[in-house]
């Protein structure tokens, strides 16, 4: 049997500053986003206190288990302890995925962020659970990205990954929305490895509605592109 794959198809990354969140409530935004299909979500606050950021998560985290989807901590293994939630997401500059795999255990969700071939192979030697690939396109969400990678970057990691026997989810996350979610998941299929789903911050959290953002969004990662 083995551990259950992680259903990846639409994942949402918080954000909780007000040029993305405006004054809306990030807990009512994750909730109807849960309602309209969400299906992983991460808890990325960059600013806070630890003892803010644990009180957040377990928040989230009343939310997302009625929800029975996970809720992952962004680079902080130490509130993903602390919340008692389903795992971590880790960049190239956290806590490395084998130490976070030793303090969470077998059975948590431990996600990646890589943006080349190198990362994703170690990555997936490492045991990750999933990839998330990135920056696919340029986006005000997040300025700091060493790379924008394209449909083409996120394609050679697909396809290398695939061609190495690895079967880890992936996503990728960068400027994704409602008009180029499709484009994104056709141009970025290799021969023997498609994306799993599509990680958005703002398409979600800036949303006037997420629960109809997030169908939305849902329908169209599980609808064949209508273009070649
Ligand atoms: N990592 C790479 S891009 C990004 C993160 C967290 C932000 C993506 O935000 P948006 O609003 O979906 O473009
Ligand atoms: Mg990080």
């Amino acid at each position: 049997m083995g551990k259950p794959k992680v259903d990846c198809s639409l994942y949402l990354v918080t954000d909780s500053t007000p040029a993305i969140l405006g004054d809306k409530s990030l807990f009512h935004v994750v909730e109807e986003s849960l309602k309209g299909g969400v299906t992983i979500v991460q808890l990325r606050e960059k600013t806070g206190d630890t003892g803010h950021l644990i009180d957040i998560g377990k928040k989230l985290f009343e939310i997302t288990r009625r929800y029975n989807v996970p809720l992952l901590i962004n680079d902080r293994v130490d509130v993903a302890l602390a919340v008692g939630c389903e795992g971590v997401h880790i960049g190239q500059d956290d806590m490395e995925l084998s130490a976070a795999r030793k303090v969470l255990g077998p059975d948590a969700i431990i996600g990646v962020t890589v943006s080349n071939v190198a990362e994703a192979l170690k990555a997936c030697e490492g045991g990750a659970d999933y990839l998330g690939i990135g920056t696919v396109y340029a986006t005000p969400t997040k300025t700091n990205t060493k790379e924008i990678i394209g449909a083409a970057g996120v394609r050679e990691i697909l396809q290398t990954i695939a061609d190495a026997g690895h079967t880890t989810q992936t996503v990728c996350i960068g400027g994704i929305n409602e008009s180029n979610l499709q484009r994104i998941l056709y141009q970025s299929a290799a021969r023997s490895k498609s994306l799993d789903g599509v990680a958005v911050v703002s398409a979600l959290m800036a949303a006037p509605d997420p629960d109809a953002a997030s169908k939305n969004l849902l329908r169209l990662v599980k609808c064949p592109p209508p273009f070649v």
